[in-house]
């Protein structure tokens, strides 16, 4: 079915000579983030399995010890990057510290990535789609030493690379550079992702607004008037419009970038800065949106330009289709 298709390495491998002074380093790291998402793609589909074979003393049939999904897609991203030699170092959301690859070719390596391992694992128990997030910077400090806390504290703005994967009803890792959005999707009988959705661009305007609507009580009054608009067949010409919200930011953005929309996750009561991560959650999203032709802010700033003080600081987000997010702004002014 894909025989005419590039595979992810292919595609990353034409990129590399549009540049004649490129080194395949980035190309190396998406393809080790390929095989990382790959790994965690077996697993996520036999995860139910999983826990029912391990549901006594968390040991399945092969005597393996059973591990939460989130630690083994940790685990898989972290053993890939640490095994290749592209990457200097890692954040993760599941590592309260920076994990740096202290050896001699790591220090070598030009860039460091942030992960959301698996996003939305709430969704795991109940075979509900869930997501990987990645960012990928170019190093501040010294090359020949280890990275520092200044390589992962850069504002969105500097990343290089950014991408998902999604864990759907088929497996699809999207990444973007500047030059472009591009999404490979999954073919599982031979393991390989395929360019299925390139130049990948979002409608400046939609009719999807996600929004987890418990929180309608606690937002602050501006956000309140939003989500009424959202709702509204008389103020919204365009309204209204269909609330969906899966619990995964990856799989609510991945829509809203193919069909237009706008999910939001703002400040509530008892989180003052909302749920989401800056660095590996909002930072990568935003990044891909913008290139896609979307936008994301904080509420009132761009969130690209935030700069970061901690790794696993949060942030209110707003993000979407042009016009909706220009909606959106009347109202948060
Ligand atoms: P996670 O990384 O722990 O899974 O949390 C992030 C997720 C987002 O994907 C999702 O949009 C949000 O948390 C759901 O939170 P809530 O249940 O408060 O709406
Ligand atoms: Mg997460």
């Amino acid at each position: 079915m894909f025989n005419n298709l590039l595979t992810l390495d292919e595609f990353t491998i034409q990129q590399l000579r549009l540049f004649p002074h490129a080194t395949g380093e980035l190309s190396g790291l998406l393809r080790g983030i390929g095989l990382a998402a790959k790994q965690v793609n077996v697993e996520v589909n036999k995860s139910a399995l999983a826990d029912i074979l391990g549901a006594a003393g968390g040991v399945n049939v092969q005597g393996e010890v059973v591990q939460k999904l989130d630690v083994f897609a940790n685990n898989a991203f972290i053993n890939v990057l640490r095994s290749g030699i592209n990457c200097a170092g890692i954040v993760s959301e599941e590592n309260e510290e920076l994990v740096v690859f202290d050896d001699i070719k790591s220090n070598q390596s030009k860039y460091v990535v942030l992960l959301d391992p698996i996003d939305g694992s709430g969704n795991i128990d109940i075979n509900i789609t869930i997501g990987s997030i990645f960012s990928i910077y170019r190093r501040v400090s010294e090359l020949g030493k280890p990275a520092t806390a200044s390589d992962f504290l850069q504002p969105g703005v500097k990343q290089v690379a950014a991408g998902y994967i999604i864990y759907g009803s088929s497996t699809m890792l999207v990444y973007a550079t500047k030059r472009g959005v591009n999404g490979f999707t999954l073919d599982t009988a031979i393991g390989e992702f395929y360019l299925s959705h390139p130049g990948m661009k979002t409608p400046d305007h939609g009719q999807y607004y996600s929004f987890d609507n418990c929180y309608y009580h606690q937002v602050d009054t501006k956000v309140k008037d939003y989500v009424d608009f959202c709702m509204s067949t008389t103020s919204n010409k365009n309204g209204p419009y269909s609330n969906r919200y899966y619990g995964c930011m990856v799989a609510d953005v991945h829509r809203n970038l193919l069909k237009g929309g706008i999910f939001f996750y703002p400040q509530v009561t008892g989180k003052p800065n909302g749920k989401l991560r800056l660095c590996y959650e909002c930072n990568p999203m935003a990044f891909i949106t913008e290139v896609a032709g979307g936008r994301a802010t904080d509420g009132s700033r761009r969130i690209l330009d935030i700069q970061p003080q901690h790794i696993h600081q949060r942030s209110p987000l707003f993000i979407g289709s042009k016009e909706m997010m220009d909606d959106l702004e009347r109202f948060m002014r």
